[in-house]
């Protein structure tokens, strides 16, 4: 229990903060989102990695006050920078949603609400979700996911390919982008069934009418190759690690 206690007490205190990794349109380089990703350092000055704390935020519940942090902090952190530069600076920010705050917490009313608190419309959102969120109850996640759409948010599926992806809800929910999985994309140069998999997750998206993010690019040759294979936007090393917040405003500013 030392770890969810210290969390608690890190979420009250505000010791959480958020990082913004670049998401760029393959084509032509230019920022189109960022995703926001959760840091914490303790009083000591020891970092945890989210890999360690979201799982027992998830077990303990603290998922609820963490999500809807990161969901205020994300929609104020994009408002500033939206007033920093005297006008909507033209990107959106995406935030992962936890299955367990999907189920526990009312969503809409948590996002609507940040949305009006930092005065953003909710184009400016992306939500992104995994696909254990919907094995659980896919009627439920059906309401959940078109309740969040009214407001205007960006519905995007993470990770996808690593899920017991059911494609029939899949096509049945109002997912508007998926992203690929870094495990296919680190290293699809050298591996042939990657590349086959990438190719075929494109394919479907484009059948189905889905935007596409491939993840975990690390070289300039994968961004291009998966440009090549008519992938739209890529995430990675070869771009930008994720940002502080000062940085990442300063890399949107230098980039588009
Ligand atoms: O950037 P990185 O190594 O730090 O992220 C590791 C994992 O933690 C990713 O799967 C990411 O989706 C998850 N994660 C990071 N921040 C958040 C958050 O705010 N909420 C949830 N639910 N997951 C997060
Ligand atoms: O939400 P998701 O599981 O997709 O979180 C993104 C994770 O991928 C974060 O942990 C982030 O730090 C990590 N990441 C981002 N870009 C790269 C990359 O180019 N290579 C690798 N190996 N990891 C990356
Ligand atoms: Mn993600
Ligand atoms: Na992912």
């Amino acid at each position: 229990f030392a770890m969810e206690t210290s969390l608690r007490r890190a979420i009250e205190n505000d010791q959480l903060h958020l990082v913004f990794q670049p998401i760029c349109d393959l084509a032509t380089g230019r920022v189109e989102s960022f995703e926001a990703l959760a840091r914490w350092t303790d009083e000591g000055g020891s970092a945890y990695s989210p890999v360690r704390f979201i799982p027992v935020a998830e077990e303990s519940g603290l998922i609820v006050p963490l999500g809807r942090w990161a969901i205020d902090t994300a929609a104020r952190t994009l408002a500033g920078w939206d007033q920093r530069r005297g006008r909507d600076c033209g990107v959106s920010v995406a935030v992962n949603l936890s299955p367990i705050q999907l189920q526990r917490d009312n969503i809409a009313e948590v996002v609507g609400r940040a949305l009006d608190q930092a005065g953003l419309a909710g184009r400016r959102l992306k939500l992104e979700l995994t696909e254990s969120a919907i094995i659980a109850d896919p009627e439920r996640m059906a309401r959940v996911l078109m309740s969040l759409k009214a407001l205007g948010p960006t519905i995007a599926m993470d990770d996808f390919g690593t899920g017991y992806s059911n494609l029939a809800s899949l096509q049945k929910l109002p997912i508007d982008l998926l992203k690929i999985d870094r495990s296919f994309v680190t290293g699809m140069l050298h591996d042939r069934d990657k590349v086959a998999i990438v190719r075929a997750i494109l394919s479907l998206a484009q059948a189905l009418g889905m935007a596409t993010v491939a993840e975990g690019i690390e070289t300039v040759e994968v961004g291009q190759t998966l440009a090549a294979l008519g992938c739209t936007y890529g995430q990675g090393w070869a771009y930008a690690r994720p940002l502080e917040a000062e940085a990442a405003y300063a890399f949107l500013l230098e980039r588009n």
